[in-house]
């Protein structure tokens, strides 16, 4: 049956739900001016993910993987969250407006966006980030792990280090000295982007996978469901008798099997179908 389009029977369906997940991708951030990666203007069209985003990358040339994380955290710190951004973060959030759309349910963020604006946005309604049911399961570009030690910090230094300032791989790439990429502050080791590679295991894998399994009703948004585990998450809620609404742009991977389809940019549908 083709997926329904209509917001009421939607509306109706968030009143009924007991657990709902949202799954995020760039589509989410594209508002917000953070490039997506498949879509015009994309990363992945611009660069070669697999030069970059995989361990095998940094190890080689970490001076041009500073390069390329360096713009993504310097687009990141210039974005501000939009309204798609708002509405999950006030549904996880409050509980009082969650409860006014979605009695008897809880609501879990799963994003695969790097860019932190799901933080900020909870930041900018007074919530603490810590305290909100959301995964930020590749992890957050404003991270840092150190390769020697494995401290992990938050790091929101624009540029992070004097040699990456005015950097623009998109423009040209400069050869960094390993010594004069971002440092470890306990023990001076090379730090990399606090994010999840390509082959690397995203975070809180079991806890996420467990949410999942016991969800009825899965937002998808702004995601072209290509990357796994979480391209799978859908699935899983729909072999498990749940529901499953997508909100996307375009048509996505697998949306004529979902029962709501949104078709529409999520900053607009994503609200409009919330309040
Ligand atoms: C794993 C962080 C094992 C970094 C990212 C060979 C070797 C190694 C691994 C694999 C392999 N083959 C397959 C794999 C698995 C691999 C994978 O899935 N590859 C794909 C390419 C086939 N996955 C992994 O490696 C993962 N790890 O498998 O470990 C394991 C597995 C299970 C359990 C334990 C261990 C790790 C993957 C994480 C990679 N890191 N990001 C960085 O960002 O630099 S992935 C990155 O790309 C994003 O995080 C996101 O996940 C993905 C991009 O996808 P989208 O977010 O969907 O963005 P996209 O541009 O594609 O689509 C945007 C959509 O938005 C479009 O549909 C568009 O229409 C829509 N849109 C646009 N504007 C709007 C909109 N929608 C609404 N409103 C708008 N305004
Ligand atoms: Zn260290």
């Amino acid at each position: 049956m083709a997926p329904s389009s209509d917001f009421e029977t939607f509306r109706a369906t968030l009143q009924s739900s007991k657990q709902i997940i949202v799954v995020s991708g760039a589509g989410l951030s594209a508002a917000s001016g953070i490039p997506t990666f498949r879509g015009a203007g994309g990363f992945w069209r611009t660069f070669d993910v697999m030069t970059l985003a995989v361990p095998e990358a940094f190890e080689e040339n970490p001076s041009r993987v500073w390069q390329f994380y360096h713009m993504r955290r310097e687009k990141a710190r210039q974005a501000l969250p939009n309204a798609a951004h708002m509405a999950l973060a006030t549904l996880v959030a409050i509980p009082e407006r969650l409860a006014a759309i979605a009695p008897e349910a809880t609501i879990t963020h799963i994003t695969q966006n790097v860019d932190g604006l799901n933080i900020r946005a909870l930041q900018m309604i007074g919530a603490d980030p810590s305290e909100a049911l959301i995964y930020q399961m590749h992890g957050n570009v404003f991270d840092v792990i150190c390769t020697v030690c494995d401290h992990k910090t938050a790091n929101h230094d624009s540029p992070i280090c004097a040699s990456l300032e005015g950097t623009d791989l998109a423009e040209s790439e400069r050869q960094i000295p390993i010594e004069e990429l971002p440092r470890c502050t306990e023990c001076g080791g090379l730090l990399r982007p606090g994010v999840v590679w390509f082959g690397e295991t995203p975070h809180d894998m079991d806890e996420i996978q467990e949410v999942v399994d016991e969800a009825d009703l899965a937002l998808i948004v702004g995601t072209s469901s290509t990357v796994y585990p979480a391209a799978g998450y859908a699935n899983d809620v729909e072999h498990n008798g749940g529901k499953v609404a997508v909100f996307n742009l375009d048509r996505s991977r697998d949306d004529e099997y979902a029962d709501f389809l949104f078709l529409g940019p999520c900053e607009k549908t994503l609200p409009h179908a919330f309040f």
